[in-house]
Order: C-alpha cells, then structure tokens, then sequence
C-alpha cells in the first residue's frame, strides 16, 4: 500500500476503533437498547477489504457489522443514529445494529441471522450475474456461519453458475463461547468452499494490507467472470460476543497474546517506521473530534416515534 493509502486506512480502523468504543459506552449506560455486537480487534478485515471495492460494488453483512458499514465510508451520525432510535439513523432507527442498511454507500444490510446474508449475498451476486452490472459482491460472516446449512448450498449454487461473489470468513476463532475446534468438524475451513471449487487462500487478518492484497487476489479473476472466491481472515475479537459476555470461555493469556498483533498497533508501527510519527496524534485528535460531532448531531436528531416502527419493513421507505 502507498503510505498515503495506509495512512488513510489507519485512520479509518481507528474511526472504526474508537466508535466501537464510545458506542460500547453508550450501550452500558443505556442510552442504547437491544444487543450490540463490537468488532474491536477486527477492523483490519473490514478495511483491508474495502479498500480493494470499486464503485458499484455492494457489501452483505453479518451482526458484526459497524466496522463493515464504516470501512465503507458510512457516516458515524447515522449508524449512531441507528442505534440510538433517532431519525438520523440509516434506517430512521427502525433497525439498530443487525439491521443496518446503507444502499446508497453498497451496504445491502447487516443481518442477525447467522449466516442470514449469505444467500442474500449470492442473489445479489445472480442479479449482478443476469444483469451484467460488473458489480462484484462481498459477504462478511464469522466462522460460526459456516456450519449453516445455508452457506453449503450459497457455495454450491455460486460455484455452479460462476457468480462474482467474494466470500470473507472472519475466522476469530469463537462462534459465542465455542471454539472453533468444537464446531468446525475437520477442523478446516477453507476445506469448505474448496470442496466447491471454489478458490480459497487463508490471510493474516490483522494486518491491513495483507487483506487487501488478498482481496485484490480474489476480486480480480472473479471481475473477470471466473466465479466466486473465498477468504479466510484469521483474526480475533478483543472484546466479549456481546456486551453481557463475560469471557468466562477463553484465557487472559490467549487474549494478551492476540493483543500483541492488535491491528492498530500493527499500523502504527509501520507509519512511524516510515516517518509519520508526528502525523498520528493530529488523527487521533481529528477522529475523536469527528465522533463527538457525530454524538451531536445524533443527540440532535429526533427520536423516532414507536408507531412508525413497522414503517419501511420492505423498502428504505
Ligand atoms: C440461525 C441463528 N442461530 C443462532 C444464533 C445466535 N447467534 C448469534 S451470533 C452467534 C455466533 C456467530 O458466530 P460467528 O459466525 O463465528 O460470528 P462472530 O460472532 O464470532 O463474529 C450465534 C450462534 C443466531 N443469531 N442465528
Ligand atoms: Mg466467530
């Protein structure tokens, strides 16, 4: 990546960083209903993808995915707004977290069903196909997504007719409190879609720019009318499942040991290495300026009424 473009990456991870952050806050003294699922450690996923979209293309998300909505240059008012039942939000605060949507941007919806968007993403992808848009089509889901029945016949069915969708596995080893090796029966999942077809490579998913140079892989033959790719992001995620998770599952060892590959500090070190140390706190400043802003802005916004709340279930209405 040219340092202009890592250095923009690192900003947005840590927008992505510090949003889940403040909205984890938010939740815990209420002023956020519903579930909430934090994606703090993993943003290098969402933006190493991202930065290797064309205009057009389009994004189908899983619960976790503000970083996904963000990486794609979503505005924080309005996913705050989202999750805080204000009219700002994407969906007027109709759907909160799981229910994000963003056409305008290419996010066709984050979605609360495991493995929930991974067929919508493979229509998309058959609409894309039919109608020869030269869109390509991501779908994010976590590793607990592929024992879905759901996802086999996704796969198979893209396989069979060549469709230009780009699966991303966030492998961050838990679906809940089960570890992978308790779900994932033969232990591989890149055996998966390669039992499709389907090619398949495995990347670090805490560094940035190995994600976007396997997205870049993976887009290019499948922008050609090759048929669908798949990515397997080995990651983590720092914090619990969701905010009443109490990590009673895992060890402090096991986490200090990813925390020393946080993506961030990863980035970090490489910008300062090339000489842009004195550059980083002026980002940090702007993005929390930018998130403050943003709080604002949502505050201001007023809440939306509950008898609206069946209002635009099937269109952006
Ligand atoms: C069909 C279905 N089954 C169970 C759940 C409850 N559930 C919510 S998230 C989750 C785990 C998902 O794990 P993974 O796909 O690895 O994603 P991660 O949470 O690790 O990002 C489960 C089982 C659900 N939402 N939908
Ligand atoms: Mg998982």
């Amino acid at each position: 990546m040219p340092e202009e473009r890592l250095l923009s990456a690192y900003r947005k991870m840590l927008l992505i960083r510090l949003m889940e952050e403040r909205i984890g806050a938010l939740f815990t003294e209420g002023a956020i209903a519903g579930t909430c699922h934090l994606c703090i450690g993993q943003e290098a996923v969402a933006v190493g993808v991202a930065e290797a979209l064309e205009l057009g293309d389009e994004v189908v998300s899983c619960h976790r995915g503000h970083g996904h909505l963000l990486a794609m240059g979503g505005e924080p008012a309005r996913l705050l707004g989202e999750l805080m039942g204000r009219q700002i939000g994407y969906c007027r605060g109709r759907g909160g977290s799981q229910h994000l949507s963003a056409p305008g941007i290419g996010l066709l919806g984050t979605n609360g069903i495991t493995g929930g968007g991974i067929p919508i993403a493979t229509g998309a992808a058959l609409s894309a196909h039919l109608l020869r848009t030269g869109a390509a089509i991501v779908c994010f889901f976590g590793d607990g997504a592929t024992n879905q029945g759901v996802f086999h016949e996704s796969l198979n069915m893209a396989a069979l007719w060549s469709l230009p969708v780009l699966y991303v596995c966030e492998n961050n080893r838990y679906a809940m409190s089960e570890p992978v090796c308790r779900t994932v029966a033969g232990g591989d999942i890149l055996a998966r879609p390669r039992a499709y077809g389907i090619s398949a490579e495995c990347v670090d998913g805490m560094d940035v720019e190995a994600v976007e140079a396997a997205a870049r892989r993976a887009l290019a033959p499948l922008r050609a009318g090759k048929g669908p790719a798949f990515i397997e992001a080995a990651t983590y995620r720092f914090c619990g499942h969701s905010k009443s998770d109490k990590l009673l599952y895992r060890t402090r060892e096991e986490e200090a040991k990813w925390r020393e590959r946080d993506p961030l500090t990863l980035t970090r070190l490489k910008l300062e290495k090339a000489g842009w140390k004195e550059t980083l706190p002026w980002i940090e400043e702007e993005v929390r300026r930018q998130i403050a802003e943003a709080e604002e802005a949502c505050r201001r916004s007023p809440l939306t009424p509950p008898e609206t709340a069946l209002q635009g279930v099937y269109a952006d209405a």
